[in-house]
Parts: structure tokens; C-alpha cells; sequence
């Protein structure tokens, strides 16, 4: 698959499996480049956006039932940095007790790693705002991390329907008066809407910083 393409400039995000992390010291050292998580709840389409992302539909397992990941795993961006797929969280409201194994993972890898430059927080277009993505939300941002929202699964909902969860999330955004809160950005891994706007929007969350690879194309 190419890489996605907006306006002429194109956004290079394949990328490979490296592992699944039970233990952050198994991670590469830091110093090649940020890393990008993608955090939310099961089932939201963490893993089928990284599959989007980086241009290659079996690279991240996805399911129909919550739990399909279930350690954090790390895929290497050629071009440089990693998206961390991490486990999702609180599904049919037992999901604290059942899943505390892969979330202490997550919260090692977090408290761990400084270089986790963003974590994009997906949340389903079709369900009002939830506390618990909130309470995420803010946790990442507890530990310094900015977070972009971005509203999934665009697809299941009309233009006008879409339109809701968005401002939703928005008046959410605006609410925190958090200059580390960004977004939303409405995607959907289906049809691809609004991947090109995130795939650049990942790109200058790697290229953005002061890592090694310098400076890419730019917003504008
Ligand atoms: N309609 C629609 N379905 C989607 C979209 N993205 C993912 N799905 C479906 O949602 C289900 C879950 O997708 P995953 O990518 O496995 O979700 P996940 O967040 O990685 O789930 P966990 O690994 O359990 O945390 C699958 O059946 C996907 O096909 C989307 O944009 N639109
Ligand atoms: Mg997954």
C-alpha cells in the first residue's frame, strides 16, 4: 500500500512489528526517534488504525470482541519513531479487574518513557462522552503527555450525526483549558475520512520535536 498522500505531500508511516512489551526495559533505547501511543477503550480501533496509518491491513490484530491486544506492542515507523498500541481499557464495566495486568504494563512503559511524545486517545463516535476516556485523557495528561482526541468509526453515523460526538468532544477540549489537549479529529479506519489530516498530524508530532530526524514538511 502507498503511503497517504493530502495536497501533493505525503506522510510516511509504514511501519514494522517490533514487539509486545511485558516489560519496558525489552523496549529499544531511546533515541530513535518519539513515540506516538494509541490509547482508548477496547474495541474502539486502536489496532485498525495503525493498520491504516501504516498502510498495511494485517501488521496490528484487530477483533470483534474487546481485548484483541492485549500486551502494549511497538511497531517501528521506517522514516523514523514508533507508534505503541496500547491495551484498551474498561469494557462492560469489569474491565479494571480483568485487564490490571496489561495496564500496568501500559503505566510502567508511561512512567518509563519520557519519550512518548503523544498519545492519540480514540473514542467512538457513537457514544456520548464517557468519564472514563476523560479520566485517560487526563491521566496522560498528569504525566505530561499531549493528548489528541480523535473520534473513530465516522463511518457508522450520518454527516449531521457525526456532527455531535464531535462538538462534544470540542466543548470538552475548550472546558480543560489545557494547551496540551488537542483535537478531535474525526477518522475512520473504514473509509479512511480524515486519516490524511491525522497522518500529518502524527508526522509533526515526530518531526516536531528535537529529535534526530530534523525537520519534515510542515503544516501550512
Ligand atoms: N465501522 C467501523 N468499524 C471499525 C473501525 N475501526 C475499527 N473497527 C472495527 O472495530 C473492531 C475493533 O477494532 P480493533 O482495531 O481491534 O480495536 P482495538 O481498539 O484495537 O481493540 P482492543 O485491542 O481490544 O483494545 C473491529 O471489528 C474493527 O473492524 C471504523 O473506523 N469503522
Ligand atoms: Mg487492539
Amino acid at each position: 500500500m502507498k503511503p497517504i498522500a493530502t495536497r501533493g505531500e505525503s506522510f510516511d508511516l509504514r511501519a514494522n512489528f517490533v514487539l509486545s512489551v511485558a516489560d519496558p526495559h525489552q523496549m529499544p533505547p531511546p533515541g530513535e526517534g518519539g513515540i506516538v501511543g494509541l490509547a482508548g477503550r477496547s474495541n474502539v480501533g486502536k489496532s485498525s488504525l495503525i493498520n491504516r496509518l501504516a498502510g498495511s491491513q494485517g501488521l496490528a490484530r484487530t477483533g470483534k470482541r474487546p481485548g484483541a491486544t492485549t500486551l502494549p506492542n511497538l511497531y517501528r515507523i521506517k522514516t523514523g519513531g514508533y507508534f505503541l498500541d496500547f491495551p484498551g481499557y474498561g469494557y462492560m464495566n469489569r474491565g479494571h479487574a480483568t485487564k490490571a495486568s496489561s495496564q500496568d504494563a501500559s503505566t510502567a512503559i508511561v512512567l518509563a518513557r519520557p519519550d512518548i511524545r503523544s498519545v492519540l486517545m480514540l473514542v467512538d463516535a457513537r457514544r456520548e462522552l464517557l468519564p472514563v476516556d476523560q479520566e485517560a485523557a487526563r491521566w496522560f495528561r498528569l504525566m505530561n503527555i499531549p493528548v489528541t482526541i480523535v473520534v473513530t468509526k465516522t463511518d457508522t453515523l450520518s454527516r449531521n450525526g457525526r456532527h455531535l460526538p464531535v462538538l462534544g468532544w470540542s466543548r470538552w477540549i475548550e472546558e480543560e483549558e489545557d494547551e496540551g489537549l488537542f483535537g478531535p479529529l474525526p477518522v475512520s479506519a473504514r473509509t479512511g475520512e480524515g486519516l490524511p489530516e491525522l497522518s500529518r498530524h502524527v508526522w509533526e508530532i515526530l518531526r516536531g520535536g528535537s529529535g534526530p530526524e530534523g525537520d519534515g514538511p510542515t503544516a501550512g
